[in-house]
């Protein structure tokens, strides 16, 4: 008797205190301990797939109603169902359409986030960092690396379409957003045209008077037609179980990522090819670039044609599949790698 009621004075004791912490600004981490440290990553974004086919003439729509001078920037965010509210695709990228109409600018700024490009329709349109013009065409990679000036500008005469890849999320997360408009809507080219792909751009052969110590790659532009011949070429008798034959668009300095928060690459799957499942701790964003296939992500299918893009979260099972039998395909994607890497949080297992 005397034990119980000393047991139920110690409860109400504890709730007691436990219910009056908050007014401190403290909580018992004894009540959290498990929900903090989970076993693995629990992502909050679910796997999800946007269809060119459904997108494309959403984006055009925007281009009948908004201007890219009243835009600045013409894009169709990808948003995650899983974190609604939230500027992100998954938990650290960002993924958006942006098109760009004939004679338009879509005006000078620059931001801290990282942003990349893939072009998914067209040719003729440009992109400008910091005073050097790049031409862009389909299949092209393009860097904006972190507070460059960049513009962009179509002289083609039909629309031309890329993918955005930004680490949005990721730096808004760390609170390191910074922003600012250029004083003019374009900036002058104070560089010849495409000129880090004559300095930087020829595989193995670097420039003995300068050597870029930046955190990007001094390459910005990584043409279409030379990726796609380099992915082609290789031999898939001995390349990856869980990738396919998989190449990174790296710094050309380096050999590490093009640029520091942000890894890419791109990926051959040939005919019938089913690679083995297998799960990482970094998220991805991936664009069908070539052939039809379908991706299983934690058991559910994700069927893919050109110019469908789609996400991956941490920690997910996922395999890859070329639903042709006669045709190879080609998938495009960048994940948040360097940021794990480089805080010893990247894992991976294969089931
Ligand atoms: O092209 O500068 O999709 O600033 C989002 C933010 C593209 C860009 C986006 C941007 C840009």
């Amino acid at each position: 008797m005397e034990e119980t009621r000393r047991s139920e004075t110690l409860i109400n004791a504890v709730e007691d205190y436990l219910s009056g912490l908050g007014q401190y600004n403290v909580g018992p981490l004894w009540k959290f301990l498990r929900q903090a440290l989970t076993p693995e990553p629990k992502s909050q974004a679910r796997p999800h797939l946007w269809r060119w086919k459904e997108l494309r003439p959403q984006l055009l729509r925007a281009g009948e109603l908004v201007s890219a001078a009243e835009a600045e920037r013409r894009v169709l965010m990808l948003l995650n169902p899983g974190i609604e509210g939230r500027i992100a695709t998954t938990h650290t990228l960002y993924g958006g359409l942006q098109l760009i109409l004939p004679g338009e600018v879509a005006a000078t700024h620059r931001h801290t986030p990282n942003a990349l490009r893939f072009i998914m329709e067209g040719e003729g349109a440009y992109t400008v960092v910091d005073g050097e013009k790049m031409t862009m065409s389909f299949g092209d990679f393009v860097l904006t690396p972190n507070w460059t000036w960049h513009d962009h500008g179509s002289e083609s005469s039909t629309p031309v379409v890329w993918l955005d890849g930004l680490d949005i999320p990721l730096a808004t997360m760390l609170e390191g957003i910074f922003f600012e408009p250029f004083t003019q809507e374009a900036q002058s080219l104070t560089k010849p045209l495409n000129n880090s792909v004559a300095e930087y751009g020829k595989s193995g052969l670097l420039p003995t008077w300068q050597r870029s110590t930046a955190s990007h790659s001094p390459l910005l532009k990584y043409a279409w037609t030379e990726a796609r011949e380099a992915i082609m070429s290789l031999s898939l008798a001995a390349a990856s179980p869980s990738d396919g034959a998989m190449l990174e668009y790296v710094n050309p300095v380096t050999g590490g990522p093009s640029l520091p928060t942000m890894a890419s690459f791109l990926q051959r799957l040939k005919p019938g090819q089913k690679t083995e499942t297998h799960r990482h701790s970094v998220s991805a964003i991936y664009l069908a670039v070539e052939g039809h296939g379908r991706t299983i992500i934690d058991g559910k299918a994700y069927e893919w044609a050109p110019g469908d893009v789609f996400c991956l979260p941490t920690w997910q099972w996922h395999a890859h599949e070329n639903l042709s039998a006669s045709t190879d395909a080609i998938l495009f994607s960048f994940t948040d790698a360097p940021v794990m890497k480089a805080f010893n949080l990247y894992r991976e297992q294969a089931l």
